[in-house]
């Protein structure tokens, strides 16, 4: 998977790109990451790639020529690549637009600045608007690494054998288990017993209740379209009925 990074400042990935499982799936070429400064496309001698808005109004405006040259000049580099603007305008990013994404040829990522970039860019030269959260970003560079993050780690190969994607939060569809590891016992608090047990069934069990449990009590939104196993609903009538049970106790009684 190739990513094509379309900014003023490329300087801000090689941190991204120089360290842990992203700096080892490009060294395995799993992946690779291109980050290319739109202003080497502006042909004005001052390389000016923002201008006043027209109408009036603060700030400035990311001009489209060089943006719209840039975008060419990665397309023509990676024939077939699906080309993102970074903007809050767009659609909520989250596990299955990654999921999405990690099976592309290429990915184009738009950076905007400033106040953001010419509308003729989003409505000729981009596949797609994507947004990571309803927050205002100074720039679009943070939002392109979640999703170089993100996707990366869904592409095969990136995260080493011992780990597979496919147990993550949200691949799951449901929260995370809780992890633990060495020593046993920390500041009074011990690592569950069934962890210790060796028992795989009983640890499989115990991961995909407390899952759930937390998933209830968190994000139940995660849950009303999430497929769930008998065994799911189960544990989930138990609960309810233990629930019951103890709202009885403590309602009748007074
Ligand atoms: C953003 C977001 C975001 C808007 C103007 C960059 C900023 C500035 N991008 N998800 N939220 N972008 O706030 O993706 O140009």
């Amino acid at each position: 998977m190739n990513f094509t990074v379309l900014t003023i400042f490329p300087e801000m990935f090689s941190a991204l790109l120089g360290v842990g499982v992203i700096k080892r799936a490009i060294e395995r070429q799993h992946i690779s990451v291109e980050p290319i400064n739109i202003r080497d496309f502006a042909k004005d001698r001052h390389r000016t790639v923002d201008d006043r808005p027209y109408g009036g109004g603060c700030g400035m405006v990311m001009k489209p020529e060089p943006v719209a040259e840039a975008i060419r000049h990665a397309r023509k580099k990676h024939p077939g690549a699906y080309t993102l603007l970074l903007t809050p305008q767009g659609r909520l990013f989250n596990q299955r637009v990654a999921q999405e994404l990690a099976v592309c040829a290429g990915i184009i990522l738009v950076c905007g600045r400033y106040e953001g970039i010419d509308e003729r860019i989003r409505e000729h030269l981009v596949d797609e608007e994507l947004s990571i959260g309803d927050y205002v970003l100074t720039g679009g560079e943070v939002a392109a690494m979640v999703v170089i993050d993100t996707v990366s780690r869904l592409i095969p190969g990136t995260l080493g054998s011992e780990h597979s994607a496919q147990e993550d939060s949200f691949s799951t569809g449901l929260l995370e288990y809780p992890q633990y590891t060495r020593p046993r016992s920390f500041e009074e608090a011990n690592v569950p017993e069934v962890l210790l047990s060796g028992d795989h069934g009983a640890i499989r069990q115990w991961r995909r209740q407390t899952s759930l449990i937390r998933t209830i009590l968190k994000r139940p939104d995660l849950l009303m379209d999430q497929p769930l196993t008998t065994g799911d609903i189960e544990f989930m009538k138990k609960l309810r009925q233990d629930m019951k049970t103890i709202i009885d106790k403590h309602t009748t009684a007074s």
